[in-house]
């Protein structure tokens, strides 16, 4: 496969303030190549070929076994996976990249930003809304950040035509935060994302695995300080110390990774969350506005069905309502009975008494996550003080 200037071009169109001077860019791609150790391309121009795909912030890391794998390896024993089996089943992958490309030697690091400007969760909306993660209220990020990665493998390919590549976005077998921070791509905050110092942590990853030698980028310096604000804001105390998650308590993962019952000691710190939660970034510093360049992909913009979805509406759409809503969504992890949960549990938290009859509908549900939570959340809205 060989794709040149005009596919990069064409992938960024998508893209917002597209406002570059086409010329100069025609120039940069056509310009002298420097050699490289194994490389018969200047790094200089990957950087400038994964911007032209919207990529933000692109580095290299060796592939090598790194000593923080323990760490992932601690999180298992410690129980913080909660049931998420496939990280510890190919751990072994994980800690060594060879394993699933024959001969790697190094990894390209791409962080594209998917943030599209609105309110956050904590901001005054509409009563009755939930709250959906506003990484999620766009299209799937694994088709555009793959795409993205696919034209940019595509570029690298007509480099080096005997090299080989393989891309993830999210769901292989890779340790994307730490590679993240070995590539010099941003340093793993406290909430134990990866922040860029100028566009903040609203960022996608993605990795490309080559065999070639590729000159490895210098790791960041960890810019969190004295600040906790992230670990003093989480409803569910995930954090046992800084930069350790304990998934079994976010409501990232209750809500989207979680299949079946939500233990009903986690449903109230779940609040109005319907899928994801973006509490601990929100409150990052390094994610104020004010000092962010935008510049997300329009395909994240916020679709109007999952930018604070209505809770009444989303318990009274039948499977296959939910369904077409989900379409070229990464809601979809969720699945219809997921959501219909997760909506039932907010309408638990949300202490409006005219949610009753429509929670009290799936309170015999045949999916026990569905009926267990209606019936946990017909009890809170009963309990609640009748008006005079
Ligand atoms: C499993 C998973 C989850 C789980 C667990 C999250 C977690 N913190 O581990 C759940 C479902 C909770 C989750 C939630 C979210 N996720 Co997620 N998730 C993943 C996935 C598939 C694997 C992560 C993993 O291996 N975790 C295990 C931990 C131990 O590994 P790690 O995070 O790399 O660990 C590093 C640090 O925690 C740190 N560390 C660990 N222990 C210690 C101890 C000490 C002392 C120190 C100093 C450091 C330290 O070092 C570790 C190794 O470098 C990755 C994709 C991938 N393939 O990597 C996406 C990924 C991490 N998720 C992502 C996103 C966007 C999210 C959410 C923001 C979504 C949302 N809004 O709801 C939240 C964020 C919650 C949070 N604060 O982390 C992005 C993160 C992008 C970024 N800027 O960092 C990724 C990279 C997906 C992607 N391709 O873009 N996720
Ligand atoms: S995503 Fe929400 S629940 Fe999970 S650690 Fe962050 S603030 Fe806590
Ligand atoms: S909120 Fe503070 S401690 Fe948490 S990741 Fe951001 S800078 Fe680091």
């Amino acid at each position: 496969m060989s794709r040149g200037i005009d596919n990069l071009m064409g992938t960024r169109g998508a893209n917002e303030g597209d406002d570059s001077d086409h010329a100069a860019e025609t120039k940069f791609f056509h310009g002298s190549n420097v050699a490289m150790p194994d490389a018969a391309f200047d790094q200089a121009q990957l950087r400038e070929a994964a911007t032209l795909l919207g990529i933000v912030r692109v580095g290299v890391a060796a592939v090598q076994r790194y000593p923080e794998m323990e760490r992932v390896r601690d999180w298992i024993a410690n129980g913080y996976a909660a049931e998420m089996a496939y990280i510890e089943r190919r751990i072994e992958d994980r800690d060594d990249l060879t394993r699933i490309l024959p001969g790697a030697r190094s990894v390209i690091v791409a962080a594209v930003p998917y943030d599209t400007n609105q309110a956050d969760s904590r901001a005054p909306r509409a009563g009755g809304s939930a709250w959906v993660s506003r990484y999620a209220w766009g299209d799937d990020y694994h088709d555009v950040v793959g795409e993205k990665l696919d034209a940019l493998e595509a570029w690298l390919t007509e480099q080096a035509p005997t090299a080989h590549f393989k891309r993830y976005v999210d769901t292989g077998p890779v340790p994307e935060r730490l590679l993240a921070a070995k590539a010099g791509v941003g340093w793993i905050g406290k909430n134990s994302c990866i922040i860029d110092p100028e566009w903040g942590s609203y960022l996608f990853l993605g990795v490309i695995l080559t065999d070639l030698e590729l000159v490895a980028d210098e790791p960041i310096t960890d810019h969190c300080g004295s600040c906790r604000a992230c670990l003093e804001v989480c409803p569910t105390d995930s954090f046992p110390q800084p930069y350790v998650l304990d998934a079994r308590r976010c409501i990232s993962y209750l809500t989207i990774e979680l299949r079946g019952e939500v233990p009903e000691t986690h449903r109230a710190g779940i609040g109005d969350h319907v899928f994801g939660c973006d509490l601990c970034q929100e409150v990052c510093p390094w994610n104020q506005r004010a000092k962010r360049p935008t510049g997300a992909d329009k395909r994240f913009a916020a679709r109007a069905d999952w930018h604070a979805p209505d809770v009444a509406e989303l318990l009274q759409l039948d499977d296959e309502a939910i369904r077409r809503r989900l379409r070229h969504s990464s809601m979809k992890r969720t699945k219809v009975q997921g959501l219909r949960r997760n909506a039932l549990i907010a309408a638990g938290n949300l202490k409006d008494p005219d949610l009753l009859p429509l929670v009290s509908c799936y309170c015999e549900d045949s999916d026990v996550g569905i009926s267990s939570a209606a019936r946990w959340a017909e009890r809170r809205l009963r309990e609640l003080p009748r008006p005079e």
